[in-house]
């Protein structure tokens, strides 16, 4: 986006909403004023007062060509593993134009992650010893709610997914439509031809076929690794009672159709090679009885005869919004 605001102030008749005024670089004066919330105010704000001056994109306008995303702060989250080889190209595909910020947490990698992030300008949390994929996530997003972001995007940084596609699914949560959106491998068809292993595939669409069975939806896949999620979703769900392996992205879908939250998907083309897919085969199986287990539990708390600790509505459960100082506690 070429369009920097020239002007910004808040409105004196009602000093929670502002105006704007802007210049396109390329010709012309924006000739609207537009209104914005208090939250977005504040964040144009914090901008202004940070780097001069701030981009449309960054405060959503809904005309002049610029995106709209609502004025809501976009973080991206990486939770990392050995990702020396891919970060670089993963990170330079995110559109970085609508993304406030991206996060990586590094589960103690024994490799150069967290030099190559730190040599990108990226915000990086290492792990002081490695808890696991799912123990990654519970850092990333309470990471992603201390810095105030109302929606997340979690992605794997081994560019197995396609980073720009981040803003469609942020587009999508923004809406307000939807509070989970899933890149999915399957719609679309391409999982295969993306070099999808076929027991990999055979196993995610039987998963899927008994998961949607059980838990009593239609979803494509339970499977991917690409989700966007609002600050809502992170605030809400028990995640803090979750496993800290890989079915962690299991229990927190099924979490999320349990707080009757809405799930939407889009399609997104999938890349395999070594570097982007370094499970075994000995825990993808573990991983596939631990998605069963996690269905069947859920039907029999459907049923009222189970009281699971990932499904339980109290808030001690809950992540809380935490400082990179204390996450590790
Ligand atoms: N924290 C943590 N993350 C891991 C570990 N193994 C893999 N990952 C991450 O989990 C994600 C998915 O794993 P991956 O091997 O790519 O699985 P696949 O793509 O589904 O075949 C990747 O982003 C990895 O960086 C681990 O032991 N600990
Ligand atoms: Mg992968």
């Amino acid at each position: 986006m070429s369009t920097r605001l020239a002007a910004f102030r808040t409105n004196p008749r009602s000093p929670s909403a502002g105006q704007c005024f802007g210049f396109a670089r390329s010709s012309s004066r924006f000739r609207e004023r537009m209104e914005f919330d208090s939250a977005t105010v504040r964040r144009c704000l914090e901008r202004v007062a940070r780097h001069g001056t701030i981009r449309a994109c960054h405060i959503g306008f809904a005309s002049g060509g610029c995106i709209m995303l609502h004025g809501k702060k976009i973080a991206v989250v990486m939770p990392a593993y050995r990702a020396e080889k891919t970060l670089e190209e993963c990170y330079r595909a995110i559109p970085h134009d609508i993304v406030d910020t991206v996060l990586l947490v590094d589960d103690a990698s024994d490799d150069a992650t967290l030099a190559v992030a730190q040599r990108l300008g990226i915000r990086a949390h290492r792990h002081p010893r490695n808890r696991g994929y799912g123990g990654n996530q519970k850092t990333c997003y309470m990471l992603a709610l201390e810095a105030g972001a109302d929606i997340v995007v979690m992605l794997h940084p081994d560019y197995q997914y396609e980073p720009r596609l981040t803003t469609a699914m942020a587009a999508m949560i923004a809406s307000g439509v939807y509070d989970v959106v899933l890149g999915s491998r399957i719609l679309g068809n391409t999982a295969l031809a993306g070099g999808m292993p076929r027991y990999k595939y055979v196993a995610n669409r039987l998963l899927t076929f008994v998961q949607n069975i059980l838990v009593g939806v239609k979803l494509s896949e339970f499977h991917t690794g690409y989700r966007a999620f609002s600050r809502r979703v992170l605030e809400t769900l028990p995640l803090a009672a979750n496993s800290d392996d890989f079915v962690f992205d299991n229990q927190m879908l099924v979490q999320a159709l349990a707080f009757d939250l809405r799930i939407g998907e889009i399609s997104c083309p999938t890349k395999y090679f070594p570097e982007a897919s370094q499970i075994s085969f000995r825990r993808s199986v573990r991983y596939g009885f631990g998605v069963l287990r996690t269905s069947v539990v859920y039907r029999l708390w459907r049923w009222k005869l189970a009281r699971p600790r990932f499904l339980s509505a109290q808030p001690q459960w809950r992540l809380p919004a935490a400082h990179a100082a204390v996450v590790d506690r």
